[in-house]
């Protein structure tokens, strides 16, 4: 353990000292232990049928949540990393029952043995997938459901008033902007508030391949209106990104099967005339011909595994040269914008999860001593704002979310700088310095000094006040960061000099 989940765990132990003779709050503060040493916890939240179980498939690149409308779909279920796959069933009374791991065509089903979604707190399935070591991704039902129980259970789970969110971040996805989505988000960022806020959503304009009605440029369409919304108003302050993602496409494309490779290969070399006829609409599409062998049944399982969309793109995908189902499957995936949602996860979750993970374990050990107030918590009180005000990974994300939901007295180019070089636009160093990837050394010294000394003189003047100072101080030590992490060590050479003189009392 390094850094502040180090910190934290000092903490803990204090706490739990202090807590000794309470069997609830050691149980709690055990919990929060075990988070810190656990992966990132991501839930995907968002409104019914918004995509969610499509997207966490697409993610786990197996059919394994379900998407149908099943009692399934109504309970928080949790997908972890095992060596072999068992599922749990926590009931509300606390019991824990087993259940059956079966599939069907190759999709997993959970089979609640009779109970209905009201008997049961969360599900919990162990799963033999790469992608989850590094990430538990956690299922919700859709908030603003038809049904207020199941709304509130997601509500309980990722925005509780008491304890901190069970999720350390979320992928919400809105289709379009609601104002159940913005109240959610507000909520939810909330829930985080305290010593150490961060902004920890993205927002996935999900279903994106339904926005132009399938045309083959719907995709962009969707990223117009993701631009749109980045920089809406009341989704930059509550959302790190909007990215448009086509949920049921990657979720297609990386179960793809050789069979349906082998139908996007027939409709592709279909006469042109007869294609274009047969894809104009779904009706088209199922509708009896004598232009295609694809029997009605197979052209209907096409629709409900790729959508229309994913139908033409298939198609047209093979005839621009996808000669086999994985570079299909790799085109499709390229087009879906999953990977975009995959390299954000990476740079802005998985890369500062130690900080998120603390951010959460310290916001419930803060509300634990305000429900439970002690004499001697004073010592802890202190110890969550050493940690907290000592860890510049949790100043970063308290500064972007400063930086995002309010008005510094920076100037707007200012204030972009600062937001990128914390980490806002990814975590690495040449994102940070707003370089490409293939910058050279020389380049990276240049932007490393020009930053340093431009953020020294802000935070130097006399007219700079006091906010305002601190918050440079954050942004030069992360610049510091990136210099150390590119190993342009030459930066103190003309830096240091800088300090130096900064420094001296002549
Ligand atoms: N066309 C299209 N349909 C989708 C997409 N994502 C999900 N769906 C469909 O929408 C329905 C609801 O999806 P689901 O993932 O269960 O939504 P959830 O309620 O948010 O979990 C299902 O029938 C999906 O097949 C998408 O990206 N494109
Ligand atoms: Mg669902």
């Amino acid at each position: 353990m390094s850094g502040v989940t180090g910190d934290i765990g000092g903490l803990l132990d204090d706490a739990r000292d202090l807590y000794a003779d309470d069997a609830a709050a050691s149980e709690l503060l055990e919990r929060y232990d075990r988070r810190l040493r656990e992966p990132l916890r991501l839930a995907v939240a968002g409104m019914v049928k918004a995509g969610k179980s499509t997207v966490l498939n697409a993610l786990i690149g197996e059919k394994i949540a379900p998407t149908d409308a099943g009692e399934c779909t109504r309970t928080v279920t949790w997908y972890r990393y095992a060596r072999t796959a068992r599922i749990t069933a926590h009931l509300t009374g606390g019991a824990e029952v087993r259940l059956p791991v079966t599939r069907s065509e190759g999709s997993l089903v959970l089979d609640l043995g009779g109970r209905t979604a009201d008997d049961v707190a969360w599900i919990d399935v162990e799963w033999p997938s790469e992608s989850l070591r590094s990430t538990i991704l956690i299922d919700t039902p859709g908030i603003a459901s038809l049904s207020e129980e199941v709304s509130e259970r997601s509500l309980r789970f990722l925005t509780p008033t008491s304890s901190p969110s069970e999720a350390d971040a979320i992928l919400y996805l809105l289709r379009h902007i609601h104002g159940s989505d913005v109240r959610f988000l507000e909520a939810f960022r909330d829930t985080a508030a305290g010593v150490s806020q961060t902004v920890n959503a993205v927002a996935l304009l999900s279903r994106a391949d339904e926005i132009g009605s399938g045309r083959i440029d719907s995709l962009l369409s969707a990223a117009r209106i993701a631009e749109r919304y980045r920089h809406a108003g009341e989704l930059r302050a509550l959302a790190l990104e909007c990215i448009p993602v086509a949920g049921l496409l990657a979720e297609g494309a990386r179960t793809l099967r050789e069979s349906e490779y082998s139908a996007f290969a027939e409709l592709a070399s279909l006469d042109r005339v007869v294609r274009d006829r047969m894809l104009v609409s779904v009706d088209r599409f199922i509708r009896q011909t004598d232009g295609t062998t694809l029997s009605i049944p197979r052209r209907r399982e096409l629709l409900a595994r790729f959508g229309i969309f994913g139908v033409r793109l298939g198609a047209a995908l093979v005839r621009g040269g996808a000669r086999t189902s994985s570079e299909l499957s790799e085109r499709m995936i390229a087009q879906s914008g999953l990977v975009d949602v995959q390299q954000f996860v990476a740079d802005q979750f998985r890369s500062r999860g130690a900080a998120l993970k603390a951010r959460s374990v310290l916001r419930g050990i803060e509300l634990l001593l305000e429900d439970k107030p002690k004499p001697g918590a004073g010592r802890i009180t202190a110890g969550i704002e050493r940690v907290t005000s000592g860890s510049h990974d949790l100043r970063e994300l308290a500064l972007l979310s400063e930086l995002r939901s309010s008005e510094t007295a920076l100037t707007p180019a200012d204030a972009a700088s600062a937001e990128r070089l914390v980490g806002g636009s990814g975590t690495d160093g040449l994102a940070r310095l707003g370089l490409a990837d293939d910058a050279d050394l020389d380049q990276i010294r240049r932007r490393v000094d020009e930053m340093l000394v431009h953020w020294r003189g802000i935070s130097e003047s006399p007219l700079t006040d006091r906010p305002t100072a601190d918050l440079c101080r954050v942004v030069i030590r992360s610049v510091e960061g990136v210099a150390s992490e590119l190993a342009v060590g030459g930066w103190s050479d003309s830096a240091a000099a800088d300090v130096v003189a900064a420094g001296s009392p002549a």
